[in-house]
């Protein structure tokens, strides 16, 4: 326990948050003690600017060998010729492997923003836009990709990357038919378009085994670690490509960061030997399962709600409840549900109102949500979204009363 006692209060009021509330927002997740304690070991002292047995620093013996051993266990959870440890976040990552892989100006496809996709996927407040010649490839009319529109854009974009992965979308993702139309169009067209996803949301499913490996398919992949990978806030990139290693890693280092967080690096490794876990695989499927469940029992009871085929799906609450996306999740807040509003396809609000809501059961899941409890969430986030009424104390009651059922987010143990 630390002595500042002004910080230590705010901990505590944060522990009494999480474990009070039902924690519904689709890319959040609770790292085990191991996880924790990793990240705030004494490799948190330690320069390491360079890469394992190549420092700029002496004394790197034991980072060194953890970070040998958290790249050794990533390679083997994703099934990946090479993985790159050092980003701090997945928008360093990305800035990194745009970096890698194109040239300033260069043109990137990558899917619409307000269908699913991220800040770093072109939006005109981040660097990537302003660096790189960012153009979108829409959504089918359903809310899903559509594999002819992508190839009509290609064709007529001719640009020098593809980026899929996002951060709103509930469906599986086809990258072996992306890398097939890719291939095409620079067959057709003499082109040299590269494949790069960004896969940070369903990374977890990937490593278990659950959903297509883009890694066997894209030139690059990045993700976070936080997730469903359960583990710190981090980064990583991967290839398969031996030619693309090198430009990988002197765009981690020295291009866009310096010193490795170590304890990061650290805690990393010691998630990865948990996701290798059988129970890895078990608490994914559980995931998939419980998602499924909620997305459907709001269905039943009438919602306008996306199917889904991952950890989250879009709650459409304009249509279903005449609430903005903020509202929704104001109210939501009151009772101790958090989720965040969200645009849906073909939005026609702000994104700072929003008509849809995300929402994902990967955390509540690691604290032991059982199925039966997916379906009074689900009831309960329709009642309260229809209800008119003030007094919110018998929802409130509600929620303490499947959150003490649930493990303490200090104490989860994965392995
Ligand atoms: N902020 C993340 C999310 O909520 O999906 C994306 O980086």
């Amino acid at each position: 326990m630390i002595l500042d006692k002004e910080v230590q209060a705010y901990f505590r009021k944060e522990e009494e948050r999480q474990n009070g509330g039902i924690e519904l927002i689709a890319s959040e997740n609770y790292p085990s003690v191991d996880v924790r304690e990793a990240s705030s070991s004494i490799f948190m002292a330690k320069y390491a600017e360079g890469y394992p047995s190549h420092r700029y620093y002496g004394g790197c013996e034991n980072v060194d060998a953890v970070e040998n051993l958290a790249m050794e266990r990533a390679q083997k959870l994703f099934r990946v010729a090479y993985v790159n440890v050092q980003p701090h976040s997945g928008s360093q990552a990305n800035f990194a492997a745009y970096h890698a892989l194109i040239k300033p100006g260069d043109k990137v496809l990558s899917l619409t923003l307000n269908d699913g996709g991220h800040l770093t996927h072109g939006s005109p407040v981040s660097f990537s836009a302003s660096t790189y010649d960012f153009v979108h490839y829409p959504l089918g009319e359903d809310g899903k990709l559509d594999y002819d529109i992508i190839a009509k854009k290609l064709d007529e974009e001719n640009p020098d990357l593809f980026l899929a992965g996002y951060s709103a979308y509930p469906y599986a993702i086809d990258f072996k038919r992306m890398r097939e139309l890719i291939d095409a169009h620079n067959a057709a067209k003499g082109a040299h378009c590269l494949f790069m996803v960004d896969m940070a949301h369903i990374a977890g499913i990937v490593a278990a085994g659950l959903c297509q490996n883009p890694c066997d398919y894209a030139d690059l992949v990045t993700t976070t670690t936080h997730k469903t990978l359960r583990g710190p806030r981090g980064g990583l990139i991967m290839t398969n490509r031996e030619d693309l290693v090198k430009p990988i890693k002197s765009a981690v280092f020295p291009y866009t960061q310096g010193g490795p967080l170590e304890h990061i690096i650290a805690s990393k490794a010691v998630n990865f030997l948990e996701d290798l876990q059988p129970s890895f695989k078990e608490y994914m499927q559980n995931v998939l399962d419980n998602t499924k469940a909620a997305a459907e029992e709001l269905s039943r009871l009438g919602c306008v709600v996306s199917g889904t085929e991952n950890h989250l799906f879009l709650l459409n609450v304009l249509d279903s409840f005449g609430l903005t996306g903020l509202e929704a999740q104001t109210k939501l807040e009151s009772i101790g549900i958090t989720t965040n509003k969200n645009m849906i396809h073909g939005d026609t609000l702000k994104p700072s109102q929003t008509s849809g809501l995300r929402i994902g059961f990967a955390a509540s899941t690691t604290r032991g949500c059982t199925k039966k409890q997916v379906i009074e969430i689900a009831d309960l986030i329709y009642e309260v979204l229809r209800g008119k009424e003030e007094d919110l104390s018998r929802y409130k009651e509600k929620v303490a009363g499947i959150t003490s059922t649930w493990k303490d987010v200090m104490d989860l143990h994965q392995l």
